[in-house]
């Protein structure tokens, strides 16, 4: 029994994916695959469910998507909802609906629901000062303003966050803050805002989430909201200054729009009731409260760990105030998955994209699927590596679950030409206790979002009809012993169905295949259900479940990553320009070339290296902060372009004189300014 027995009805939901470009594997191991199995399993117990999704169309990933592309925001939702929505649909994710926020319905019902909260006094009033770009005419999205972190000195900083070492950040916090649409330096403006009052709301969640959360929820999700909460919640602004996305419904407030994280979550309700509407339903079943409580559907939210904060604070603070609708009863977030020993990464192209994937490898959805099913970053970040998918799909799903059924399609055909009779029953006290012991241990892992420990249980039921087989081993005992051999294998037909059953959440195509090789054509076979072959009945051919994948395969996608990498290098992000500045002010620069003769670490530090250099003029040192790069024993010897009029500076208790040119990209990889042939130390460089 788990706790969600209780329930006899769920509302699922997968985060909304940014229709600002295609879905990778990083998208489906976070919040797809799990919440797919989920539902899925939930309908093989007969629970009313509804499992809900939708492209995420507003906000500043949307126009800066639609800015480099060069083309409005609307082309670029109209192309990546598409996209995405097929990728899904062909991936085999079972959404009842996969609806939009740009829906006139979504964009009601989100007005609604500010004006709920408006009415009801929730908001907080505030005007500020934020930041204005006078060329463009308009406010600056967080996402428009770049700048020098303060935390890590990155150059390339946005007005929400540095992605280099992290830091969440307002824009105000930037150093040498840019405007990324004209370049120029922004100005600050007056502008006027509801806010969400979260530290209002603190007491509530303490004892809503805190105490009522406790010991029920992951610890990588509840750890992340107790430490929000420890730090103490501040008033969110739930409106912004931006020309895309769903309009403030106040006169006052005319050319603002909704914070896009207020809109987004009502988007899985405003996708239930279109739905429900399709479908003659009442989407308030499942959204909710109910006069009788026991009647209230099971909320349940897959995400991906960077939502943990609007799914389990802003948007159940929203619910709450609102006062009519349920709480999520749990948020079971992943963590992130890894690819190849880096991140996913969409604008450096390193990610294994699923519009790919599908084209590559038609009819190879459930072996992708079995792989990041396996490898789920349940509980911390996890890898995907194309030898591990080579290994997995080699060794365990040809040579283990493949390998069971077909052996045993083979010989039923070998021995009967595939007709099965007399006693249909599973005729084995052992077999059959083993067999509920993992009906069980498959029933409590999903149920506790274990997703992983699932699967691993189903394999265990191939192994142990694998093992059944091999004890008894019906093709040395044909001749002798007749009537056992078909026992055994009648029984192993059994295991087979078994597997068919249980697999449907996990693996739902090679389920199909297999009812369909036993010639049980139905749609679902529900858990409750008992599985009997009548006498005489026919099997279909055998089919192979799964191929073996040859190493060519795997050298093909290792080079294709590769080679997506170095095209890359030409298209990433360039840090804003800065502002002209006269010939004189360049003029007054000295900078050098030089050589640098001795190189060494500064203690106590990662980043320092302190070097000795010959710059023609005199023999000086300078500290600089390339250590994490380059080696010192490995520059000793190379020729550098130095500034040498820069004024002196101590640095960790050394003088330092000047400064080492590097040239630095987005990811902050480093590179010396030199000349490419050896030339005199001491050479201008103008
Ligand atoms: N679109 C963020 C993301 O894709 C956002 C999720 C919305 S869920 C309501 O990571
Ligand atoms: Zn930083």
């Amino acid at each position: 029994m788990s706790d969600l027995d209780k329930y006899k009805r769920f509302t699922v939901t997968s985060a909304l994916p940014y229709a600002n470009g295609p879905l990778h594997i990083g998208h489906l191991a976070g919040a797809y695959i799990p919440a797919d199995i989920f539902v899925r399993h939930m309908r093989l117990k007969r629970k009313d469910i509804v499992y809900i999704c939708g492209s995420d169309e507003h906000g500043a990933a949307i126009t800066i998507k639609a800015k480099k592309e060069g083309i409005t925001p609307k082309e670029i939702i109209d192309k990546y909802h598409t996209q995405i929505k097929k990728s899904f649909e062909e991936f085999g994710i079972a959404f009842d609906i996969y609806h939009r926020t740009s829906s006139q319905i979504h964009h009601e019902l989100s007005q609604k629901f500010f004006l709920n909260l408006y009415n009801k006094g929730e908001f907080l009033e505030k005007e500020s000062e934020q930041y204005y770009d006078e060329e463009y005419d308009q406010f600056l999205a967080d996402r428009y303003i770049i700048g020098t972190c303060p935390n890590c000195n990155n150059e390339g900083a946005y007005g929400d966050q540095c992605e280099k070492c992290g830091t969440s950040l307002n824009p105000m916090d930037l150093i040498n803050p840019k405007s990324t649409l004209s370049g120029k330096a922004p100005v600050l403006r007056v502008t006027k805002h509801w806010y969400l009052p979260l530290d209002k709301y603190q007491p509530w969640l303490e004892e809503w989430l805190i105490e009522g959360k406790k010991n029920k929820w992951k610890s990588n999700v509840y750890g992340q909201c107790s430490s929000w909460l420890k730090a103490g919640l501040q008033p969110r602004s739930m409106t912004r200054d931006l020309d895309w996305g769903i309009d403030v419904p106040l006169e006052e407030a005319k050319g603002k729009k909704l914070y896009v994280w207020l809109d987004a979550p009502i988007g899985y309700i405003s996708a239930t009731k279109q739905w429900a509407q399709e479908n003659g339903k009442d989407w308030e079943l499942y959204w909710k409260k109910q006069a009788d409580e026991n009647d209230e559907s099971c909320l349940v939210h897959f995400i991906g760990k960077d939502n943990i904060v609007f799914h389990c604070i802003t948007f159940p603070s929203i619910l709450h105030a609102h006062g009519e609708y349920i709480l999520p009863q749990n948020v079971p977030a992943n963590e992130f998955l890894n690819l190849e020993g880096d991140k996913l990464s969409t604008s450096r192209n390193h990610a294994v994209w699923l519009h790919e994937y599908l084209e590559e490898f038609p009819g190879k959805q459930d072996e992708l699927r079995y792989v990041l099913t396996s490898i789920l970053p349940e509980t911390s970040d996890s890898e995907f590596t194309w030898k591990d998918y080579q290994a997995r799909v080699n060794n365990e799903l040809v040579a283990i679950l493949g390998n069971f059924i077909n052996r045993v399609m083979i010989l039923m055909h070998k021995y009967y030409e595939g007709k099965i009779e007399g006693n249909t029953q599973l005729n084995d006290k052992d077999l059959k206790s083993q067999i509920g012991v993992i009906y069980d241990e498959v029933e409590q892992s999903i149920e506790g979002y274990k997703f992983r420990q699932a699967l691993s249980s189903v394999i265990d039921l191939a192994r142990l009809g694998n093992r059944y087989l091999t004890e008894n081993e019906p093709w040395k005992i044909f001749k002798t012993e007749p009537e056992k051999t078909r026992l055994v294998l009648q029984n192993s037909l059994h295991i087979i169905a078994h597997l068919g059953t249980l697999l449907q959440s996990l693996l739902p195509g090679a389920s199909k295949k297999i009812f369909s090789m036993l010639n049980l054509d139905k749609e679902v076979v529900f858990y409750d259900e008992e599985i009997v072959f009548k006498d005489g009945h026919q099997l279909n051919q055998a089919q192979l479940l799964f191929e073996k994948v040859e190493d060519e395969v795997i050298e093909k996608q290792l080079e294709k990553l590769s080679r997506k990498a170095e095209e890359n290098i030409a298209v990433v992000e360039v840090a804003p320009a800065k502002e002209n500045i006269s010939f004189d002010a360049f003029a007054s620069m000295d900078i050098r070339v030089g050589t640098i003769l001795e190189a060494e670490n500064v203690a106590k530090t990662k980043k320092l290296l302190k070097l000795k250099i010959d710059t023609g003029i005199d023999q000086r040192i300078v500290v600089s902060g390339i250590a994490e790069y380059f080696e010192p024993e490995a520059i000793i010897g190379k020729q550098v372009s130095i500034l040498v009029n820069l004024e002196p500076r101590e640095i960790k208790g050394i003088l330092s004189q000047g400064m080492i040119l590097m040239a630095e990209n987005c990811d902050g990889k480093l590179s010396f300014v030199a000349p490419p042939e050896n030339i005199s130390n001491g050479s201008v460089v103008r």
